[in-house]
């Protein structure tokens, strides 16, 4: 066995703590309601936690505005709570990987709240600001939460820049000693024994410091001003630096959150020689069925796009950097709706997807619900949805005289609340005892934890299985990838190669049934000794020149 970084080998699970599990009946998970769970996570077979955001925060977006980097959100618990987690999960050979959201802060931080008070002040930089001249914004640029990107403060009759809600300002990296500050923060919980950080839009932070215009797209009320904020000239600088002062001196895992990076950037960041992060999360996979300019505008899902989309990212950082690997996190929405089937082929579909992405080549990360198989929802009303993106954007279409019901198709389809409904655990939800923050899916009575742990054919077990086969097989981890098929619209069928093993997953996306032949797969059917890894039925339909694919149907030979 290779001497390889623990993280290679290892999946991670990422909680949405709000939506996890509440142990005292208000509405709202927490962290004890994480470490009664850990049980259920240790059975699953996740080595990693990737917690989403537990510090204090007024919430405008769910923690994802940090009020004080050093204290854990009341509703969550205390920081004896989250010590008791971290050393819970250690007993369980498990790791805490935090949220680390450095692009912006609260505008309640108190950095902010002092930045804001006068020109004067020492924290005056730790933000980006510019003099109001002329009664309009420094530029055209749009906030990723709908509006301009700029709000005047009164105070000193200033302009500050939030790439997010007006209540994220963005920082300054630009500026020494916030950087500092940064680091300082992160030894502090690395010191507390964590096991690395998830890096929130950590490719935003460098500004080009001329703030230009952005194009106004077609359809589009605000310049884009992503060229001159996504891997801005001097991200690689910062992030080495952080690498040196703070990352180097622990054994930990990194996953930059990087919208807008290409595999040519996604090589700069994860060779190990570069000393910046061990991996990033691609979008490039997710924005596939959305058009140019924004997410809301829909596109029909295209199996051969995809599959080329992940054939460039197994190739691009193929014995270069390291990949990670998802269909799910907590702003996108459930992939057994969006990939899969979400009717009648739900438990099939689910299991296929899991399949056909746990056996590339990455560190594979499971969402909260995905193990289950959990499904988008729909709200009939507005006021039912909480996520401050899905509410800004719904009020701005509205003001253009968009009909409610195209609109609310869009937030079906694509809205963020898709991820965060509660946690299933029983058919009555389990989540909470009391009325939890964000509705649950009515599905809680057939698709829940209690149900999946006990049917031995659950999804559950699927990944379960995935998990150990990871831990065992070099290939799963080593192995060069090569797609076949490329051009087939429904299915996904490559091969993992090492030494003289050749691995072959097959997966359909669809709910037809497909032959294939032996010899479009570059092997000889009959004089192969398969033996089967992983299925969704319980065994393939292998003839003597041909296999043939049922509905959903996925297995590994
Ligand atoms: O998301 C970054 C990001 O680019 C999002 O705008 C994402 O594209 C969008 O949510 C898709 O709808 C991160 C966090 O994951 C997200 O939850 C935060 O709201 C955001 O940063 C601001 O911190
Ligand atoms: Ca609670």
């Amino acid at each position: 066995r290779k001497k390889e970084p623990w993280w290679k080998r290892s999946v991670v699970y990422q909680i949405y703590p709000r939506s996890f599990m509440d142990s005292n009946g208000d509405g709202i998970g927490d962290l004890q309601g994480i470490i009664s769970k850990l049980d259920y996570l240790e059975m699953l077979g996740i080595e990693v936690i990737w917690l989403s955001p537990i510090y204090d925060s007024p919430n405008d977006d769910n923690g994802y505005d940090i009020r004080n980097y050093r204290e854990i959100m009341q509703e969550f618990g205390t920081m004896d709570d989250f010590e008791e987690l971290i050393y819970e999960a250690m007993k369980r050979n498990i790791r805490v990987v935090m949220d680390l959201v450095v692009n912006h802060t609260s505008d309640e931080h108190s950095w902010f709240v002092e930045s804001k008070s006068s020109k004067d002040s020492k924290y005056r930089d730790y933000y980006i600001w510019r003099d109001d001249e002329n009664g309009e914004p420094p530029n055209n640029w749009g906030s990723i939460f709908s509006g301009p990107a700029w709000k005047k403060d009164g105070t000193t009759n200033s302009y500050y820049l939030h790439l997010f809600s007006k209540k994220q300002p963005d920082l300054n990296w630009a500026h020494e000693p916030l950087r500092k500050e940064i680091y300082d923060m992160m030894k502090f919980w690395l010191d507390k024994g964590i096991g690395g950080f998830r890096m929130d839009v950590i490719n935003f932070i460098s500004k080009d410091e001329a703030l230009p215009n952005g194009k106004i797209h077609p359809g589009q009320l605000y310049g884009d001003g992503s060229p001159y904020y996504i891997n801005g000239p001097k991200i690689h600088t910062y992030l080495r630096e952080m690498h040196d002062e703070v990352l180097s001196h622990y054994d930990v895992l990194t996953v930059g959150e990087t919208p807008g990076a290409s595999t040519k950037d996604a090589q700069i960041y994860t060779d190990p020689q570069n000393h910046e992060l061990n991996m990033v999360f691609t979008f490039e996979h997710m924005n596939l069925d959305s058009g140019p300019y924004e997410k809301w505008d829909l596109r029909p899902f295209d199996l051969v796009a995809l599959k080329r989309n992940l054939e460039k990212w197994q190739h691009g950082l193929h014995q270069v950097g390291w990949n990670s690997l998802y269909w799910n996190n907590h702003d996108q929405p459930r992939v057994v709706s969006r990939f899969g089937n979400d009717g009648e082929y739900r438990e099939l579909s689910a299991k296929m997807l899991a399949i056909s992405l746990h056996m590339l080549q990455g560190t594979p990360y499971i969402y909260q619900g995905e193990e289950l198989g959990m499904t988008n929802v729909k709200f009939q009303h507005i006021d039912d949805y909480q996520d401050i993106e899905t509410i800004n954007m719904y009020k701005e279409k509205r003001g253009q005289g968009i009909a409610h019901e195209t609109i609310m198709s869009s937030i079906y389809a694509k809205g963020r609340d898709n991820a965060r409904t509660p946690m299933q655990w029983t058919k009555n939800g389990g989540f909470t005892s009391g009325t939890p923050w964000l509705k649950l899916n009515e599905n809680t009575s057939y698709i829940n934890a209690e149900a999946a742990l006990s049917d031995p054919q659950s999804i559950f077990y699927t990944y379960q299985r995935l998990i150990q086969l990871r831990k065992k097989y070099d290939i799963i981890t080593e192995g060069r990838f090569q797609l076949l098929l490329p051009d087939h619209p429904q299915l996904f069928v490559y091969k993992r190669q090492m030494d003289e093993e050749e691995w072959l997953v097959v997966a359909n996306y669809s709910m037809v049934s497909h032959d294939i032949n032996w010899s479009e797969c570059h092997v000889d059917g009959e004089n192969n000794q398969w033996t089967l890894k992983i299925a969704n039925y319980d065994e393939p339909i292998l003839e003597k020149d041909m296999i043939r694919v049922r509905p959903y149907e996925a297995f590994v030979l």
